[in-house]
């Protein structure tokens, strides 16, 4: 069975029991609404909570927290597809339960204080929500990011991964050298910032993803470049999820977007893990979700004001 299947399987009717409530909720005429409205109350009250309930079930959230504390509402996803953080807002309330997650495992639980507040009023900040957490001292000082639900809910959506030690990537470097070479630019060396072992594509072999950065601020440098690239352990064929370069030398600061890659979820439920990146340069800061799909990789979620 393949995992678009099974996934149909386990959530399919969820879903499905879900439109038609809606869908009869629709049909009923407004005349018959305000003739039987004692009626029509027992209807609401029986049926909005296993609404409710299916919205639980379907409904995942991330929210990016810096070490500092600051939160990004970054979107989620509903019922499989992927949606904007606009789009969430009105689900979210006040005490609804997140947990805290990691490149290397769990945080720790909390729960959101308050309702979600747009950021800033310019248009570099529109649709841009922070959502307050009730963070305890052990949270601050770490990229981390926030998911709805329980750890075990949570669980369900993580993978197994492993950063790579310094004395692993030696030949990962030739990997990205290849690439490099080809790319046409000015060859100025490699520099890996992160190297992750985790199952990306739910075949059962762990496959590389490679972070490799180089770029210097105050003065860009042809040749300069941040890729965000997936061997696949099982064909080796590599999949270019980001990548930047720098076109020509200048005395201008590089806009090469730094990333950190801070966890690897699989936000729509499709059993292909997406990444949840923090990415800085000159001018600002800000988080996506990067989708891979049919060998390319596309932010499909954001978050940030940077200009
Ligand atoms: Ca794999
Ligand atoms: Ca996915």
């Amino acid at each position: 069975m393949s995992a678009k299947s099974l996934l149909s399987n386990l959530w399919g009717p969820q879903k499905r029991s879900g439109m038609r409530a809606c869908t009869h909720s629709r049909r009923r005429s407004l005349a018959a609404w305000g003739a039987a409205w004692g009626r029509t109350l027992s209807f609401l009250l029986l049926v909005m909570p296993s609404l409710a309930h299916a919205a639980d079930e379907n409904l995942k959230i991330a929210i990016g927290v810096t070490p500092e504390g600051a939160s990004c509402l970054l979107g989620g996803s509903i019922d499989g597809e992927i949606v904007s953080a606009a789009t969430v807002v009105p689900m979210m309330d006040h005490a609804q339960e997140y947990t805290l997650i990691e490149l290397d495992g769990f945080g720790s639980m909390t729960a959101a204080i308050g309702l979600p507040r747009p950021v800033g009023s310019d248009t570099d900040c529109e649709d841009q929500y922070e959502q307050e957490l009730a963070l305890g001292p052990d949270d601050y000082g770490r990229m981390q990011v926030a998911v709805l639900g329980s750890t075990d809910v949570v669980a369900d959506h993580l993978t197994e991964s492993r950063s790579l030690e310094a004395t692993e990537i030696e030949t990962l470097k030739l990997d990205i050298r290849v690439y490099l070479d080809e790319s046409g630019f000015l060859y100025t060396g490699v520099e890996i910032a992160q190297a992750i072992e985790f199952d990306a594509n739910n075949d059962g072999t762990k496959d590389m993803l490679i972070n490799a950065i180089n770029s210097r601020r105050e003065n860009a440098q042809r040749g300069e470049y941040a890729l965000i690239m997936i061997k696949d352990g099982a064909t080796g064929v590599f999949t270019i999820v980001a990548e930047e370069f720098t076109a020509e030398t200048s005395d201008y600061p590089s806009l090469l977007w730094e990333n950190t890659v801070v966890s690897i979820l699989d936000l729509d439920g499709d059993r292909q893990m997406e990444l949840v990146v923090y990415g800085t340069f000159y001018y600002g800061d800000g988080w996506e979700v990067l989708k891979i799909e049919n060998g390319a990789g596309s932010a499909v979620l954001g978050c940030g004001c940077g200009g």
